[in-house]
This record gives structure tokens, C-alpha cells and sequence, in this order.
């Protein structure tokens, strides 16, 4: 008799717990990045780039507010064509709505790295890179550095 109390009492707290769980995860992005990598520096370089895909696989939006890197200067961002030239407009405050991505391919957003040291820019190094946003934190992120295959 006391044991089957005891078990309907386990069962009801697993239940809440789900229950909370449950409407817990529902409120909260989940960011994950896939897919990066940055280009590998020739010698005389000052800047690269890196690619990759940032995803918000729950059900809120979140805001990329700041990217911090101790190899370099790193900002967002995005190639446009503007009277027939290229140009890179920096990105603030970049918006990841639920369930959606932000594709970083050449020609399109980029992360620039800036005022860099090749030679810590070369393939097989790992950059560390810290991405900050408004409702998930810091997320920290390992680079790995690729020759340039485009
Ligand atoms: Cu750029």
C-alpha cells in the first residue's frame, strides 16, 4: 500500500517536471552553429573571412549583439553590389527568428576578421570566437582555419 503511494507520487513529480520542462524549452532559442570555417590567409594579408551557419532551432527569436575574437578585430558582415561595386556593410544587432537560420557564404554576410597576423591565420589553426546574443549569452565558437577551396 505504501509503496504504491510512493509510486504514484514519483509518477506525478516525473509529470510536472515534464510539464515544466516542456513550457520551459518552448520560450527559449537554441542557437547552434554549423559548418564554420575561415579562410586561410595568404602572407601578406590584413584581413579574412569566415563562414558557417547560425541557427536558431527553438522557439524564440534571439539578436546577435557582439562578436569578440583575441586574434583579431570581428564584425558581421554583409557583402552587397551597390552602383556595380561590391561592398561590406557592417552588421549590428542581426535578428535570428525561431526556427530560422543566418546563411555566412561568400558574397553574402561574412564574419571579417580585421588587422589580423597570417600566421595565425593558416591552415589547421583554431580560432576562437565568441558570439553574444541578447537572450542566449556567450557562445563560445572553434574555428578551424581552411585553405580557400572557392
Ligand atoms: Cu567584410
Amino acid at each position: 500500500m505504501n509503496n504504491r503511494r510512493t509510486k504514484w507520487h514519483y509518477l506525478l513529480v516525473l509529470l510536472l517536471l515534464s510539464v515544466i520542462n516542456s513550457v520551459y524549452a518552448d520560450s527559449q532559442p537554441e542557437i547552434v552553429f554549423e559548418s564554420f570555417w575561415i579562410m586561410d590567409a595568404p602572407d601578406v594579408a590584413r584581413n579574412t573571412a569566415g563562414y558557417g551557419v547560425i541557427k536558431n532551432k527553438g522557439d524564440t527569436a534571439d539578436t546577435l549583439i557582439n562578436i569578440r575574437c583575441d586574434m583579431a578585430m570581428v564584425m558581421l558582415h554583409k557583402t552587397a553590389i551597390q552602383s556595380g561595386m561590391a561592398k561590406m556593410i557592417h552588421q549590428s544587432n542581426s535578428v535570428i527568428e525561431a526556427h530560422a537560420e543566418l546563411l555566412l557564404a561568400p558574397m553574402s554576410f561574412h564574419l571579417m576578421f580585421m588587422a589580423i597576423t597570417p600566421a595565425n591565420f593558416s591552415e589547421g589553426k583554431l580560432i576562437t570566437v565568441q558570439f553574444e546574443f541578447e537572450k542566449s549569452g556567450v557562445i563560445e565558437v572553434n574555428i578551424p582555419v581552411k585553405a580557400n577551396n572557392y
